[in-house]
């Protein structure tokens, strides 16, 4: 088995023309792989730290040269030489090496970087691809794409305090179909949109971002879109949400000022969401509530957690330690699983898991600041996570995780799973 000899990472810019890090990993028989680091807007407080250099006279301080210097630097004096048959220790290593709770000192984003190089040049070694190296039980189940298609809160300057309204496919028959369905949906909401005179330019993740009168409008012109696009709303196409309300609530309040709604209370979001699952094909909502406000989501799973998928994005980071406390008190169904919130790939596993452990459904993320590297594709194949989001069917930095998997569809050919998980939503 061949060993690591060198590390090196490159300052490039993400999709919103910020910082981050590609890493590439060189193994002594020459064998390279590299692994671009992705980034949030709307971020856990919980999450693992992401280094930036905080020179205001470089990318406003958003430069990450000494992310880089810990790359090529320590991690890979303390990486040398070690094989990279066994990701574990690598991960491992790397985290001792921090000795941080939370990898502040060497910059989750400097280890994310060599913890996904060292997957990738390991599924090379062995000859196999990424999703079926990563996996210990043969990755076949291709994930239902959740695409963001209106884009609000921290992601888009419009009129929408909740920050993601996705379609979800339900009733395509496998995968590329379901990017089929998506992609007219989408066409239809611009059409809509257009004929509107509303915007059709596109926030972060790729979704549309206009002056809509307030939320549930956006919900009420998705249906349009998915009709016009000749699909049935709740059979063919759902909706599934992430109001990321950390980004206007907190304490058991909440303020939807963006649509002139006021404040909200804890009871009263609660009851807005339920009205909206009755009159809407809603079958997820992820982070309805602050990441404060573990009351919330426990008050959402008694009232609504045998009809909708309960998400925890910022409650949980992608952190046993926040998943163990979730499970105890059944505040969610389900869990977001992005890697650079816990910072190795090890971990990220490790988190998704447990969460599969426990009975809940899985849904593999992208961040709204993104590369066209498409890891978390095989990742979500590997894990059989069976949801991904990755933005609007649009965006190259979108699209590239949608079209890996359409690849690795293809080449599972007969062996390739695809369903919706929402079945029992969807029949209520
Ligand atoms: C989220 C993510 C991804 P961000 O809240 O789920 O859509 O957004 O990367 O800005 O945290
Ligand atoms: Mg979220």
């Amino acid at each position: 088995m061949p060993t690591i000899a060198d590390l090196c990472a490159l300052e490039i810019l993400d999709s919103r023309g910020h910082p981050t890090l590609q890493v590439t990993l060189r193994l002594d028989d020459g064998t390279c792989a590299s692994a671009s680091v992705p980034s949030g807007a709307s971020t856990g407080a919980n999450e693992a730290v992401e280094l930036r250099d905080g020179d205001p006279a470089r990318y406003g301080g958003l430069g990450v040269r000494k992310a880089i210097t810990h790359v090529e630097g320590e991690i890979a004096t303390a990486l040398r030489g070690m094989a990279v048959d066994d990701q574990e220790t690598i991960d491992q290593t790397m985290i001792d090496l921090d000795g941080t709770d939370n990898k502040a000192r060497l910059g989750a984003n400097a280890i994310l970087g060599v913890s996904m190089a060292a997957a990738r040049v390991r599924a090379k070694i062995i000859g196999l691809p990424l999703y079926a190296s990563l996996s210990d039980r043969g990755g076949r189940q291709l994930p239902m794409p959740c695409m963001n298609v209106l884009n609000g809160g921290k992601h888009a300057d419009s009129g929408l305090d909740f920050q993601e309204f996705m379609i979800v496919p339900v009733g395509a028959p496998s995968f590329a179909e379901a990017m089929r369905y998506g992609s007219q949906t989408y066409g239809a909401l611009r059409k809509i949109l257009h004929d509107r005179k509303l915007a059709t330019s596109v926030g972060d993740e790729g979704g549309f971002a206009p002056a809509l009168p307030d939320n549930e409008a956006a919900c009420e012109v998705i249906v349009e879109a998915i009709t016009a696009a000749g699909f049935r709303p709740g059979e063919d196409v759902a909706i599934a949400l992430d109001p990321a309300a950390s980004s206007f609530g907190g304490d058991g309040s909440y303020n939807l000022e963006r649509s002139g709604k006021g404040h909200l209370g804890r009871a009263a979001m609660l009851a807005l969401y339920g009205r909206w699952i009755d009159a809407y094909p809603i079958v997820s909502i992820e982070d309805g509530f602050a990441e404060d406000d573990w009351q919330g989501f426990q008050n959402q799973m008694t009232a609504q957690g045998d009809r909708i998928q309960i998400v925890g994005d910022d409650l949980l980071v992608t952190n046993p330690r926040f998943i163990a406390r979730a499970i105890e008190q059944r505040a969610v169904n389900a869990l977001l699983v992005k890697l650079n919130q816990i910072g190795t790939v090890t971990e990220a596993i490790a988190a998704t898991r447990m969460a599969q452990q426990a009975g809940w459904a899985a849904m593999v993320s992208h961040r709204s600041g993104e590369t066209t590297d498409d890891f978390i594709a095989d990742f979500a194949v590997a894990l059989g996570a069976g949801q991904i989001k990755s933005g609007a069917p649009c965006r190259g930095e979108r699209l590239a995780k949608y079209n890996r998997l359409m690849a690795i569809e293809r080449e599972l050919g007969n062996a390739a799973s695809f369903g919706s998980p929402f079945s029992r939503q969807v029949a209520q």
